[in-house]
């Protein structure tokens, strides 16, 4: 059976977003339940973007739009142990699986996970579209304005490459 502790806790960047149901209390749930997984310890949360539904298709304005957030946390469960606890919380905040990129309850994304690198059929670490999205960069450099992401170096740099279509919500703290 595959080893799914590691002997030590390491840095994860997790990315969370929700644009059905109630999107706040959704991703404020998701927080609190990220941190009740046996072997993973929240540190910090983001505050809350909105942004529009990025789809296969491109930008969907008439899709609902999607609240975003980051979340850093420790892990001493290994890659795909992890990635099983975080679906398990996706579905149990009615998440289903149906069209890629379609809209969704709860979607819960592993960013880095220290210097680890992932690359099979269930999970590439680093996230490999990170670098490209608002909905990650803008809640991570609210996080930390000197943030880097694995694999592609600062997050400031590399917000301003891309539309930044984020708008930061007043909101209660997730954490
Ligand atoms: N997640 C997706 C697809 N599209 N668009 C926004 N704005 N935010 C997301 O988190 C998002 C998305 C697939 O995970
Ligand atoms: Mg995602
Ligand atoms: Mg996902």
């Amino acid at each position: 059976m595959r080893q799914q502790r590691l002997h030590v806790e390491l840095p994860v960047m997790l990315a969370i977003g929700s644009n059905l149901g109630d999107r706040e209390s959704t991703l404020r749930d998701a927080v609190h339940a990220i941190n009740r997984i046996d072997g993973v310890t929240v540190d910090a949360a983001s505050s809350i973007v909105q942004t529009p539904a990025l789809k296969l298709s491109g930008i969907d304005h008439s899709a609902p739009a999607y609240l975003n957030a980051v979340v850093l946390a420790r892990s001493s469960l290994e890659p795909h142990a992890l990635l099983a606890e975080l679906q398990r919380v996706e579905a149990e905040h009615g998440r289903v699986r149906d069209e890629r990129w379609g809209d969704r309850t709860l979607d819960i994304d592993i960013i880095s996970f220290a210097h680890l690198q992932v690359d099979d059929e269930l999970l590439t670490i680093p996230h490999p579209r990170a670098a490209e999205r608002s909905f990650v960069l803008v809640p991570l450099l609210q996080l930390d304005p000197h943030a880097h992401l694995a694999g592609i170096g600062s997050a400031a740099d590399a917000l301003a490459g891309i539309e930044n279509d984020a708008t930061e919500c007043e909101a209660e703290p997730l954490w």
